[in-house]
């Protein structure tokens, strides 16, 4: 891990981080140690605080920080913090884009579409039974990979699918070219999009919009035997309609990563589910040596009297 020494000289509240804490204030202590870092529960002077890195907010939290300047998602994904009234609407929320946190997703997305693509279960499920089954399976550029959200993460994870030979299209809000990428955009042009992805992976923020969208409606219009990875929010799935598709074998297979109620109750009917694999909302994690960098970059823009990039908007829900 580098120094930064011309990390800026903020004072920078970190809240809601956890078990995660140590580590960070250790990566802050090294590379920006001109910038004062204050543990939530240590507040005597909120009207110091610049900045806040923020994770699981405690609500009303920052409305008592009459001199933030912004907000740092430790996450991508922002749909908590924007469902806080308490929080001041012309205050700008930063998510998180940095290099760590792509190449995790990248990495964790390469490796369940493999294993849906080689349908690797059944390979598993051979060996409990001593049986020497070889499967086919086409040629990555034979298989069609669906990347639902071509934002920081879906366009990295679409170009990695691509260059490994995939045959991959994405769906968006706005129009896209992506090289290597057959791009969808808008509700009109998502039937068609979904009619080809053998294997469909969701990383859409979580929004009014996208609220509940992998459901029976959606996977009517997969291929038949289609596979669903979802490393975006839980509620972006309806559970029951999740376990009916896979009961009738319209879908094969689903890798989740994240769910309506996190942890996963022990009593989940998920945990025990055949054809349901599970990771525990760990598809990525943000790396504290590329985000500190990246957040000194922010606010050095900020200090500088620049806007922020990669701010949320309370128009467009994410
Ligand atoms: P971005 O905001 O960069 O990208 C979001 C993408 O979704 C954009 O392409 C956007 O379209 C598209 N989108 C938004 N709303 C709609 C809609 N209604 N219809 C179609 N497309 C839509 O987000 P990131 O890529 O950085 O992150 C995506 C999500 O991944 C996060 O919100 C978070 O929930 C999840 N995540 C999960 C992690 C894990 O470990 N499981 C780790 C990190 C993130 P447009 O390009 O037109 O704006
Ligand atoms: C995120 C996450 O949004 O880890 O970054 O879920």
């Amino acid at each position: 891990m580098t120094a930064k020494r011309d990390a800026p000289r903020a004072c920078l509240l970190l809240a809601g981080m956890k078990e995660r804490e140590t580590e960070w204030l250790h990566a802050f202590s090294i590379q920006a140690p001109d910038m004062r870092i204050i543990h939530e529960d240590e507040i005597d002077a909120p009207e110091n605080i610049d900045y806040c890195l923020i994770w699981r907010q405690r609500p009303g939290l920052l409305a008592r920080l009459v001199r933030l300047k912004a907000v740092f998602s430790l996450g991508a994904g922002v749909d908590a913090l924007l469902s806080d009234p308490s929080i001041p609407e012309w205050l700008p929320i930063i998510r998180m884009a940095e290099p760590g946190l792509t190449e995790g997703m990248v990495e964790y997305i390469l490796w369940q579409t493999l294993f849906h693509h080689r349908r690797i279960w059944e390979l598993i499920e051979a060996q409990r039974r001593k049986e020497w089954r070889p499967h086919n399976y086409p040629a990555p550029w034979d298989r069609r990979v669906g990347v639902m959200g071509l934002g920081v993460l879906g366009k990295a994870v679409a170009l990695k699918l691509a260059a490994f030979g995939f045959s991959v299209s994405g769906w968006s809000r706005s129009a896209k070219e992506i090289p290597g990428v057959l791009c969808y955009n808008g509700r009109t042009e998502l039937a068609s999009f979904l009619e080809t992805a053998e294997i469909l992976i969701c990383l859409l923020p979580l929004t009014v919009e996208t609220r509940g969208i992998l459901g029976a409606r959606l996977f009517a219009q997969l291929p038949p035997g289609a596979s669903l990875v979802n490393a975006a929010r839980g509620a972006h799935l309806v559970e029951e309609d999740l376990l009916e598709a896979l009961r009738v074998s319209h879908l094969s297979a689903a890798t989740l990563d994240v769910f309506n109620e996190e942890p996963l109750p022990p009593t989940h009917p998920f945990w025990k589910h055949p054809r349901i694999f599970i990771t525990p909302h760990n598809a990525s994690i943000t790396d504290p040596e590329t985000a500190i960098a990246e957040i000194c970059r922010q606010i050095a823009r900020l200090e500088g009297g620049l806007a922020p990039e990669h701010t949320a908007s309370r128009a467009r829900d994410y």
